[in-house]
C-alpha cells in the first residue's frame, strides 16, 4: 500500500493548526496533528519541503520503519520541529492502518484497558468568586477533575486565568460560554505579560485552602506552575501545598534541566507533572530513572506519535510512572482523538487534558471522540475519527499569532 500524496494543511478557525493529510494510491487518507503554536508554518515547512518528498511511494503500513527513516535518517534529531513533523506522519500513519484494518485505532494499540479517560478541565478566576463559579460551570458539565489558576495581586494578567467570560476576545476561541484561557494572541509580535515570583508564593497556597474550604477533600484539583521557579522556590510551593492535596503541580521548573527536580522532590511530597515542552524519550531519562516525577505531560502531537508517545509511557511503567497528556486547544483534535485512542489502550494511564476546541474548530474536524461524565470516550469508526473538511478550512485562512512573552517586575525576561 504505497503512499500517493501527502498534503500540509494550515487553517486557523480562531486559533492556528496545521495538520497533515496522507492519502494512498487506493485511496485511503490519514491525518495527523502538527500544530506548534506561535511557530506553526516552521512545522509547515519542514513537512512541505523535506518530509513530503520522502513519502511519496513509500509503503504506508511500514510505520515503524517510517519513524526511525525520519528520526535516525536526518542526522539532526530531536526538537520540537522535527518531533511535530515526525509525530504528524506516524499518527496519519496510523489513522491510514486503523480504517484498512477496519477497526477504531485504540484496537491496534492492544485494545480497551478501562471504560473511558478521567479529565481535567481548566478553572480559573481574577478573584475568589470568579474562581468559584468557574469550578462550579465545570462541575455541572461533568468535569470531575480540575485545574486551578488564579490572578495574583498586583499582577494585571497571569498566566491560566481568563480576565473575563469573553477572555479570549482577540480570538475567535473566545466565546460568551466559558471561561478557558487561550494563551495565544492574533498579533504581529508577542504580548508581554509580568511576573512576581514571590507574589506568587505568597498567594498560592491561600487559594487551594479557600477551593478546599469551599468545594471539600475530594475533588482532584491540579495546578501549572509553567516553568517560573527555581528548584527551591518550587520545592517550597509544593511543600505550602501539601495540605491541600494536589493531584498534580505542573511544570514547576524549567524543563531543560531534569536535575532540578531533584531538589524538589527531596522536600515534597505534592505529585509532580512535567513534559509538555519535551518532545522524545531521552528528555525523560533522568527523571524516569531517578523518580523525580509522576505524570508524564507529552502529547501525541509533540513527541514523535502514536509512536513515540507509546514508547514513553511503556518507559515510564517501569517505574509507576503515569500518563497526564497535554491536551489544551492548540492541541488539535487529531491530536486528541489520537490521545485517547492511546490513553484508552495503555496500561498505566493516568488523567487526560481536556480544554475543549471552540465550535469552529470542531466543525472543521468533526471529531468522533465523546465526552460525557467527565470522560473522554475514543470513536468507534476506523481510523482516529477525526476528519478535515477543506471548505471551512478555507473560509479559515492562517494569522499569525504568538504565546506571550514574560518579563520580571524589573523588565528581565523570565520564562513565561
Ligand atoms: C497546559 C499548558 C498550556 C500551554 C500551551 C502553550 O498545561 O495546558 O501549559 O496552557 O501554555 O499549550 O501552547
Ligand atoms: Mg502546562
Amino acid at each position: 500500500m504505497r503512499i500517493a500524496s501527502a498534503e500540509v494543511l494550515v487553517a486557523s478557525p480562531g486559533r492556528n493548526f496545521v495538520t497533515l493529510r496522507i492519502t494512498t494510491e487506493d485511496g485511503v487518507t490519514g491525518l495527523g496533528d502538527a500544530t506548534l503554536n506561535g511557530r506553526e508554518l516552521a512545522v509547515a515547512a519542514y513537512l512541505a519541503e523535506h518530509l513530503v518528498p520522502l513519502l511519496i511511494g513509500r509503503d504506508a503500513h511500514a510505520i515503524e520503519d517510517t519513524w526511525q527513516y525520519l528520526y535516525r535518517g536526518a542526522y539532526w534529531r530531536r526538537g520540537p520541529v522535527t518531533m511535530a513533523s515526525i509525530a504528524a506522519v506516524d499518527t496519519a500513519l496510523w489513522d491510514i492502518k486503523a480504517k484498512v484494518a477496519g477497526l477504531p485505532l485504540y484496537q491496534l494499540l492492544g485494545g480497551r484497558s478501562r471504560d473511558g479517560l478521567l479529565v481535567y478541565g481548566h478553572a480559573s478566576g481574577a478573584e475568589l468568586p470568579e474562581l468559584y463559579d468557574s469550578i462550579r460551570e465545570h462541575l455541572e458539565e461533568g468535569y470531575r477533575a480540575i485545574r486551578v489558576q488564579t490572578g495574583i495581586p498586583g499582577l494585571p494578567s497571569v498566566y491560566g486565568v481568563a480576565s473575563s467570560r469573553n477572555a479570549s476576545a482577540g480570538t475567535a476561541e473566545g466565546t460568551d460560554a466559558r471561561y478557558d484561557y487561550e494563551p495565544a494572541r492574533r498579533s504581529a509580535v508577542p504580548v508581554e505579560e509580568r511576573w512576581d515570583t514571590r507574589a506568587y508564593l505568597r498567594h498560592a497556597p491561600g487559594v487551594f485552602e479557600a477551593v478546599r474550604n469551599e468545594f471539600g477533600p475530594e475533588l482532584p484539583l491540579l495546578h501549572d506552575a509553567h516553568h517560573r521557579l527555581t528548584p527551591i522556590q518550587a520545592a517550597k510551593l509544593g511543600k505550602s501545598l501539601e495540605p491541600y492535596d494536589l493531584f498534580w503541580l505542573e511544570d514547576v521548573t524549567p524543563a531543560e534541566n531534569q536535575a532540578a527536580l531533584r531538589r524538589v522532590r527531596e522536600h515534597t511530597t505534592t505529585p509532580l507533572a512535567i513534559g509538555e515542552v519535551f518532545n522524545t524519550i531521552w528528555d525523560y531519562r533522568e527523571l524516569f530513572e531517578e523518580q523525580l516525577i509522576d505524570y508524564v505531560r507529552s502529547p501525541v502531537t509533540h513527541a514523535g506519535g502514536i509512536t513515540g508517545l507509546r514508547r514513553i509511557f511503556d518507559y515510564a511503567a517501569v517505574y509507576q510512572i503515569k500518563s497526564g497528556v497535554h491536551g489544551p486547544t492548540d492541541v488539535s483534535p487529531v491530536g486528541l482523538a489520537a490521545a485517547v485512542h492511546l490513553g484508552i489502550a495503555i496500561p498505566n494511564f493516568g488523567i487526560q487534558e481536556y480544554m475543549q476546541h471552540s465550535p469552529a474548530t470542531n466543525e472543521l474536524f468533526r471529531p468522533g471522540y465523546a465526552f460525557a461524565e467527565g470522560k473522554l470516550m475514543p470513536s468507534e469508526t476506523p481510523g482516529l475519527g477525526v476528519s478535515y473538511d477543506d471548505v471551512v478550512a478555507a473560509a479559515h485562512p492562517y494569522e499569525a499569532a504568538y504565546l506571550p512573552v514574560n518579563r520580571l517586575l524589573d523588565g528581565s525576561m523570565h520564562d513565561w
